[in-house]
């Protein structure tokens, strides 16, 4: 059983949003495609209250990208985004959403972050999608989205950790780089740890034969 995550697909994470991604609205036709190739698909939603401690204005003093210690973790501070139930936080508009099996929300709890879409940044609480996808047959996953060196990385990480064999598609995902060469650093890191880094073009090829 094949499963395909599509990661914070959501408009805050597009150009135009509050943490915009460069060309993260790119990767929605690609996301479309791929979409029915796969058994069982799930979508990650960042989701945070409006307190979270990841975002700047909630420190006095603090801006994007200062990093402060939350709750024992280093925690690099991003403009408020995601909020839940804001349109930032909905997904992306012409994301194919009749074809997703199921919705991840993280990021709930105010005083911790959560890359991964399956466990929360101290590797604490698990939200629920690694049990999902081992009750369903899960062997392979596959992760897509925004942004590559964050979310989609970790995901990918403790998708490997879990015994998942774990892919990533690499035109179907994007980056923020905050610094530049953090997109490729962050496929150095999946690679170096099982991750198997392809293109979407040979998972169509794949599953035309
Ligand atoms: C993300 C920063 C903060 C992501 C989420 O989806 O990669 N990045 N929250
Ligand atoms: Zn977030």
């Amino acid at each position: 059983m094949k499963a395909l995550i599509l990661v914070d697909i959501q408009n805050d994470f597009c150009p135009g949003g509050a943490l915009p991604v460069p060309e993260g609205d790119k990767i929605v036709p690609v996301v479309n495609e791929l979409m029915p190739h796969f058994d069982l698909v799930v979508a990650t939603q960042d989701w945070h209250p409006r307190d979270h401690g990841s975002f700047a204005a909630n420190h006095s003093g603090k801006k994007p990208g200062d990093v402060v210690e939350l709750n024992g973790l280093q925690q690099i501070l991003w403009p408020a985004h995601c909020v839940q139930g804001s349109p930032g936080a909905a997904f992306r508009k012409g994301l194919d959403l009749s074809r997703v099996d199921k919705i991840v929300q993280k990021g709930t709890d105010p005083g911790v972050d959560s890359y991964s879409g399956f466990f929360d940044n101290g590797g604490r609480k698990a939200t629920g999608l690694g049990d999902y996808l081992k009750e369903r047959g899960v062997s392979d996953v596959y992760v897509c989205g925004l942004a590559t060196d964050y979310c989609v990385k970790f995901t990918a990480l403790d998708a490997v950790k879990l015994g998942f064999r774990t892919w990533v598609v690499e035109d179907a995902c994007r980056g923020v780089e905050l610094r530049p060469g953090d997109v490729g650093k962050a496929k150095r890191q999946m690679r170096s740890r099982g991750v198997t880094v392809i293109a979407s073009e040979s998972i169509l090829e794949e599953s035309m034969r």
